[in-house]
């Protein structure tokens, strides 16, 4: 990675700036370099949130920012029908000020509404004063003399800090896979997470490749717009009804003094909304409860039906067929071609429901169903090779497109992370650390890595949670400890290595006696090939996990510490 030289950043001559408006100190090469005690990286609900709340421990914090605005996946991912699966309230700051002032329109807002939403936030608490948005982070490195980190930016911006407060989400790398003749393709090509925002599918013969959340997203609303839609499936989502409906002023006036306890609630449940489960299994039951209950919570819409139904179904092969079961049968119902239904909600389970990403829909199945949406299923025949103006696939059918939109994901969990020239004490880039699996200390922190912190990064509730809650959860601990290192006059904190192998083994036992491993996503980091998979996350829930990594803190348990 770059070293001092090679950034000089004359290139971009974005070093003359006064970057920061606060402390600023020359470097050897006369460039201004911003001077702080905790520098975040990523400016959506993680580096907001961490923002705030070390500005609120009196700190001097600043942000670098990739993008040009605040949001993190609501500032990049502009595709049509970009919404989030979390309900309001659940799904904002909780932050008085910023949600004393705010009123969303949507049960479940789209992108659009999220980016006013971060407007309003950058408002209220005044932000954008202390984030340096075009800044894509491309070197840190800690400076064991001077216990500093120092990071720099590709488009020329530096900073050293004693804290480094990593935010850079788990899905901010597009993953684009090597699809045969994709480069000889000379239509329109987007993946879902670099759309251009101008661009009309009207009049237009689309290609959709994918069918996660993205791909169900995209394919409901360019479905009703393009002329004709092509949506080439691997495996179907399992997708629950949103039953999205708007939401009025009063209403979020009427509860909005019960926020506190809803947002306290969210902190003490497993996935940050509360919620309550049946305690006993699924065949523990009569038959007629058991329906009447996966009826009531598909009812209820969103994600009920995974949250509040019988807990085995994680566990327990035959639950969940019966979860299953039930779904196809309510999707079965709303697809009438019968070659659609056999690839969208077939006889067999793909994989055991809720082991992977369960996207919400509104009208997903009804469009897939309309006369003009194709579905291709690429396990019976995989794509052969792409054309200039068209796609083969292996039983010898050509289609032509105008327009293909990769919905196909990210690069997972580690992708940010890997790719900011992030050195360990010794000069090793955290990439080729990681080569051989994810190491962290309770999803916090890394061996190697003194005085750095990341927030909803690998081996932590994440993925299986509401975002903004275990974003909270995570930085308030982070704070925390910041805040005792300061009290106790400690320089320098750094996790052990035999601590990260106790936490990996304590998150796989977890997991091993549940569903999970058998289905391969990028929740398991196995999307994309070659890359390490592995379990990436905390399954045991977010007030779990929050009084796991509270109790390493008395006593520092797992770091070498320095006064
Ligand atoms: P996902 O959930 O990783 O979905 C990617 C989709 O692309 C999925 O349908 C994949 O099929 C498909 N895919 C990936 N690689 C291939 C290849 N090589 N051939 C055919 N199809 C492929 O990403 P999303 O963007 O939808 O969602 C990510 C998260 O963003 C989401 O969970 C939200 O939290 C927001 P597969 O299922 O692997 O068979």
């Amino acid at each position: 990675m770059a070293d001092m030289e090679t950034v000089t950043m004359a290139d971009d001559g974005d070093f003359s700036k006064d970057l920061t408006g606060g402390t600023s100190m020359a470097d050897a090469y006369g460039h201004s370099s911003i001077l702080c005690d905790v520098l975040v990286i990523g400016a959506g609900f993680c580096g907001i949130t961490a923002i705030h709340r070390f500005r609120k421990l009196g700190m001097k914090v600043k942000c670098f920012e990739s993008g040009s605005g605040f949001g993190g996946v609501w500032h990049f991912n502009t595709y049509p029908g970009a919404r989030v699966d979390s309900e309001v309230p659940f799904y904002q700051l909780n932050i008085p000020e910023v949600w004393q002032s705010w009123t969303f329109s949507e049960r479940f807002p789209g992108g659009p509404e999220l980016q006013r939403y971060f407007e309003h936030v950058d408002k209220t608490l005044n932000l954008s004063k202390d984030v340096i948005f075009e800044a894509r982070v491309v070197d840190c490195s800690w400076g064991e003399s001077e216990l500093l980190w120092t990071v720099k930016t590709r488009q020329g911006h530096q900073a050293q800090a004693k804290y480094l407060v990593i935010c850079t989400g788990l899905l901010h790398y597009t993953f684009t896979p090597d699809f045969p003749g994709l480069e000889r393709y000379n239509g329109e090509l987007y993946h879902a997470g670099a759309w251009d925002g101008q661009y009309s599918v009207k009049g237009k013969r689309v290609a959709i490749v994918g069918a996660g959340s993205t791909g169900v997203q995209i394919t409901q609303e360019i479905g009703k717009q393009a002329d004709q839609t092509t949506v080439f499936v691997r495996r179907p989502s399992y997708c629950l009804p949103m039953h999205q409906r708007q939401l009025t002023v009063e209403e979020q006036s009427q509860l909005r003094p019960y926020y506190p306890a809803l947002f306290k609630a969210g902190r003490q449940s497993h996935a940050g909304f509360p919620s309550e489960r049946p305690q006993h299994g699924m065949f523990e039951t009569s038959a007629k409860e058991r329906t009447q209950l996966l009826e009531r919570l598909w009812e209820v819409g969103g994600a009920a039906f995974a949250l509040n139904g019988y807990n085995d179904v994680i566990f327990d092969p035959n639950a969940n067929k019966v979860a299953y079961d039930f779904w196809a049968s309510k999707v079965r119902r709303r697809l009438k071609d019968p070659e659609k239904r056999k690839i969208m909600a077939p006889d067999k389970a793909p994989y055991y429901f809720g082991t992977k990403r369960i996207p919400l829909e509104y009208d997903y199945y009804e469009v897939l169903d309309q006369p003009n949406v194709s579905i291709h299923d690429l396990r019976s025949a995989p794509f052969k090779t792409f054309l200039e103006d068209g796609i083969v696939t292996a039983d010898g059918k050509l289609r032509t497109f105008d327009t293909v939109i990769l919905a196909t994901g990210f690069d997972s969990h580690t992708g940010s992370l890997t790719h900011m020239g992030l050195r360990n004490k010794d000069g090793t880039d955290l990439k080729d650390e990681w080569k051989e699996g994810v190491h962290t200390y309770l999803g916090l922190t890394i061996s190697g890595y003194p005085n750095m912190f990341m927030g909803f990064a690998p081996q932590a509730p994440t993925a299986l949670s509401n975002g903004p809650t275990c974003i909270e959860a995570q930085i308030e601990i982070v704070v925390d400890m910041v805040h005792k290192m300061e009290l106790e006059g400690v320089r320098r904190i750094e996790a052990q290595p035999t601590a990260e192998e106790e936490w990996k083994a304590s998150i796989d036992e977890m997991v091993k006696d549940t569903l999970f491993p058998f289905t391969n996503s990028w929740w398991n980091a196995a999307n994309v090939p070659g890359k390490k998979a592995g379990n990436m996350l905390y399954v045991a829930g977010i007030e779990h996990y929050e009084a796991a990594c509270r109790a390493k803190l008395d006593g520092w348990k797992g770091f070498d510490v320095h006064h």
